[in-house]
This record gives C-alpha cells, sequence and structure tokens, in this order.
C-alpha cells in the first residue's frame, strides 16, 4: 500500500515541470528507506539532469540499501545526459520499483536488464496507466514520431462557434479562456488554418496565464497570411506556414525575410497534413494544439491525427443553420465513420462545461482505457515485432484472438514493408490473407477500415 503513496508522490512531483521538458518525458523520482521519503527529484528540461540523479545527489550516502521509486524505466543509454542506471547502481541502491518501461527505443528495457544484472531488485508496473497518462505526449512522440495533438474549441450549447454575423468573441467564460492559455503554455506548437488568420488576425501567443507561448504554425496551402498579421509581425515566437507548391516564389521570399520557416507538404493542391505532422516531429515538436477552424478540425480528424479533444461547452444558444460549428469540412456520409472518443469526461469550469476525451483508435483495449494510448502507439510500429512498448492487455487480446503472436507480427513486419514500399500491396495482401481477414472482422473500427481500405484488402 505504501508503495503506490511513494509512486503517487513521484507522479505528483514528476508534473511539476508540465510543459518544460519537451522532447523529453515527465519523470519523477522518490527515495524511500524505514518506510519514509529521504529524497526526491524531477526532470526539469531536456540536456539537464534526469530525475533519478536530482534525488540520488539529495539522498547522498543515505541512498545505500534505500528503495527507488520513478515513474519512468531509469535510463541506460548516452544522451544528452550520462545513463542513470550507472549513478543508481553506483550510489548502493537496493530496489527499483519503477512504473512503466521506457518506450525509447535507446532504453527499451536495457535500463532493467542492468540493473538486475547489478544485482538491484526491480518491480515494473506500479501505477503503470497514471505514468502513461503522465507522458501521453512522450508516448506518441517517440514511437510514433508525431506531434500528440489536441484539438480544442468553445461552442455554445447548440454547437456553434460564432453567430451567423460571424462573432465569436466570446462564447466561453474567462475560466475556459485561461484554461485554454495554460493549454498553449503546455504544447510546443499551436496550430491553425490561415482562415482563422484572415477572419481574427490572432497572435496565438499565451497572456491569461504566465507560460511561454508555443510555436505558432499556420496551414496556408496558397500562402494567402498577410505580411501584416500578427503570426507575421509580432515576434514574440515562431512562426512557421505549412504550404504547397502552388505557394507564389515572391511570396515565399517576402515571409522568409520576416523570419518565418516555410515547410512545403506534399504534391497536392491541400497541405499534407500527416507530412506537415512528420516534419514537425523532426523539429522535435512533440505537442500541438489546434485552435480553429473548421475546416482544418475536420481534416486533422479525418487524417487520423489528432489524439485528444476539448470542447468548452458554453450555457448559450446561437441558433443560426448558417452559423459556424467546429467541425466543417464535408464531414462523414456514415454514422459508423464518425469519430469516437473515449475516456471521456466531463467538468464544470466556471459557467462552462468542459468536456474531454480521446479519439478512439484502431485495436482497442477492452481491458483498460488507458493502455490503449501504449496499445495504438505501438499496433504497427516495428515495435511490436520485439513485444517492445506493447501493454500487457493488448498481448493478453492478441494472444487471444490469433493464439499466436507472430501471426500479427508478421502482418506488422509486411506492412511496415508495404510503407516502405519494399513490397507492393497485393504482396502484402496475399502474404497475409488470412490474417487480414480476421483482423477486419476483429476490429470493425474506423481506423482498421482505413487501412485496409489502403491496403486494397476486403
Ligand atoms: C528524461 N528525464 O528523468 C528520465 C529520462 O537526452 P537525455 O540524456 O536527456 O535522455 C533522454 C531520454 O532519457 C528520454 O527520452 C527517456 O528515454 C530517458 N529517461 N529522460 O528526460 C528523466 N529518466
Ligand atoms: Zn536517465
Amino acid at each position: 500500500m505504501n508503495d503506490e503513496i511513494f509512486m503517487r508522490e513521484a507522479l505528483r512531483i514528476a508534473k511539476n515541470a508540465e510543459g518544460r521538458t519537451s522532447p523529453n518525458p515527465l519523470v519523477g523520482a522518490v527515495i524511500v528507506k524505514d518506510e519514509k521519503i529521504i529524497a526526491e527529484g524531477w526532470h526539469r528540461q531536456a540536456g539537464t539532469p534526469h530525475a533519478e540523479i536530482h534525488a540520488l545527489n539529495m539522498a547522498g550516502e543515505l541512498a545505500k540499501g534505500a528503495t527507488l521509486y520513478v515513474t519512468l524505466e531509469p535510463c541506460s543509454h548516452f544522451g544528452r545526459t550520462p545513463p542513470c542506471v550507472n549513478k543508481i547502481i553506483e550510489s548502493g541502491i537496493k530496489k527499483v520499483v519503477a512504473a512503466m518501461k521506457d518506450p525509447n527505443p535507446k532504453v527499451a528495457g536495457r535500463g532493467f536488464e542492468i540493473l538486475k544484472n547489478a544485482g538491484i531488485e526491480v518491480e515494473i508496473g506500479l501505477l503503470e496507466a497514471e505514468s502513461c497518462k503522465l507522458n501521453e505526449v512522450f508516448l506518441k512522440f517517440i514511437t510514433k514520431k508525431l506531434p500528440f495533438v489536441t484539438l480544442k474549441f468553445a461552442s455554445s450549447l447548440d454547437g456553434k462557434i460564432a453567430t451567423f454575423s460571424g462573432e465569436s468573441q466570446w462564447i466561453s467564460c474567462e475560466e475556459s479562456r485561461k484554461f485554454t492559455h495554460h493549454l498553449r503554455d503546455i504544447n510546443d506548437a499551436i496550430l491553425v488554418g490561415v482562415g482563422t488568420v484572415l477572419a481574427d488576425n490572432p497572435s496565438l501567443t499565451t497572456r491569461l496565464v504566465e507560460g511561454k507561448n508555443p510555436i505558432r504554425v499556420i496551414v496556408d496551402s496558397n500562402l494567402r497570411t498577410p505580411l501584416d498579421s500578427k503570426v507575421v509581425t509580432d515576434k514574440s515566437a515562431k512562426t512557421i506556414i505549412a504550404t504547397t507548391k502552388n505557394a507564389p516564389n515572391e511570396k515565399i521570399s517576402e515571409l522568409k525575410a520576416r523570419d518565418i520557416e516555410i515547410l512545403t507538404c506534399g504534391k497536392e493542391k491541400q497541405v499534407d497534413l500527416r507530412i506537415l505532422m512528420e516534419k514537425l516531429a523532426e523539429r522535435e515538436i512533440t505537442s500541438i494544439l489546434i485552435e480553429g477552424g473548421g475546416k482544418i478540425h475536420f481534416s486533422m480528424l479525418k487524417s487520423g491525427l489528432v489524439d485528444k479533444i476539448y470542447a468548452f461547452i458554453a450555457p448559450k444558444i446561437i441558433g443560426g443553420a448558417n452559423s459556424l460549428t467546429p467541425v466543417e469540412g464535408i464531414g462523414f456520409e456514415k454514422l459508423s465513420e464518425a469519430i469516437t472518443l473515449e475516456n471521456f469526461n466531463s467538468e464544470r469550469i466556471g459557467e462552462d462545461f468542459l468536456l474531454s476525451g480521446y479519439v478512439k483508435e484502431d485495436f482497442p483495449c477492452d481491458k483498460c482505457g488507458l493502455c490503449c494510448k501504449n496499445i495504438r502507439f505501438s499496433t504497427l510500429s516495428a515495435d511490436l515485432d520485439r513485444g517492445d512498448g506493447v501493454c500487457k492487455h493488448l498481448k493478453n487480446n492478441l494472444c487471444e484472438i490469433y493464439s499466436q503472436r507472430p501471426i500479427f507480427c508478421n502482418v506488422n513486419a509486411y506492412y511496415e514493408k508495404f510503407l516502405a514500399k519494399t513490397i507492393s500491396r497485393e504482396e502484402f495482401y496475399k502474404q497475409n490473407l488470412e490474417v487480414c481477414q480476421r483482423l477486419k472482422k476483429l476490429t470493425a473500427s474506423r481506423k482498421s477500415d482505413i487501412l485496409f481500405a489502403k491496403l486494397g484488402a476486403e
């Protein structure tokens, strides 16, 4: 029971650095001797000591024979800092209790192995779901090489984000708007469509609470962002504009001269949002807050790029068939295609309600909601071949479903090859005909449909 109290403390202090550790995770460590906390520490910023090091430094000689509770597997690699396992072994720590394995392929179980080989007792999995939730951003980024995307909107009770004349400030209450600025503070970047820039000329900075400004990302296929708009002129945050080959060269030069980074994403007329996400991840942007408008919301949702949703619902009725709604675009034709949320939650925020949830992914884990996050980060990645980063529920499910894991891994390995274009779609389907059919039957969800449509499998 006390074990849980100590791990909860480690999780609590890890959160002290929320929004400050990117691209690194939030990690907390607590050192306990004779049932008392003698030292603790948390990771503050990438490039600075890890949580365990802060705690061990605080404990000094007292660490001998003590137990270390840490929210993430201690690292075993030389990154920006040396491996924590070395320092743990040197310190004389007797036992390590870790909430979860580090999904970082550079660590992925090796930290535990080294500790065990040094004769340290290792326990894994205490409050694992809580730890996964704490690091939902890091988990997605490190396993998928994509940013964790949060979509936020504020609407009236009847689902409008503006009146028919376009008035939108303010539908939500002050507390809701402050919370939005908190979200801006803890996200690496904020993203809007050019329509929002043209309509509102927003600065997209963090003002209602203390905090850092996120990098601004504007999706602008034809480079219509005005040179005198705040996202261009106000230098309080970096601005990236995502565009296409259609962008006029002259405008590109004018924007570049104003320190705006231009990213050309894909060969189509519209910005390829997946390519944009990949490019942002390459720049170590691990988290993105999307704040409008409805067209970009729909495109991001449809592309399967959104992870989490915050909907502020104000007790107002605006009405009007032509008044804008939070998700526009063409919409889904069938109800079965609709985006479904899981871990759906409601809370009161000032006069409004804040509804939040996670976009439900394929291959959902029916045992628990939280570790779903883990599943989807690893289901289609090569990690599955090694069994890395896969929660135990997924392993169980797969075992139940396919009676043996290798079958699924085989699909996965071929899927990777298909994505890398080293085998054709036909080859993939041929190799996995039977498994694909069973998989499709068992995972009749939106994403798997998209996946199988892509593969041309029935
Ligand atoms: C952290 N803080 O407390 C722990 C981490 O480049 P480095 O040396 O900072 O290594 C970053 C990796 O170390 C990170 O991706 C994660 O896998 C591991 N553990 N990281 O930032 C910590 N324990
Ligand atoms: Zn470390």
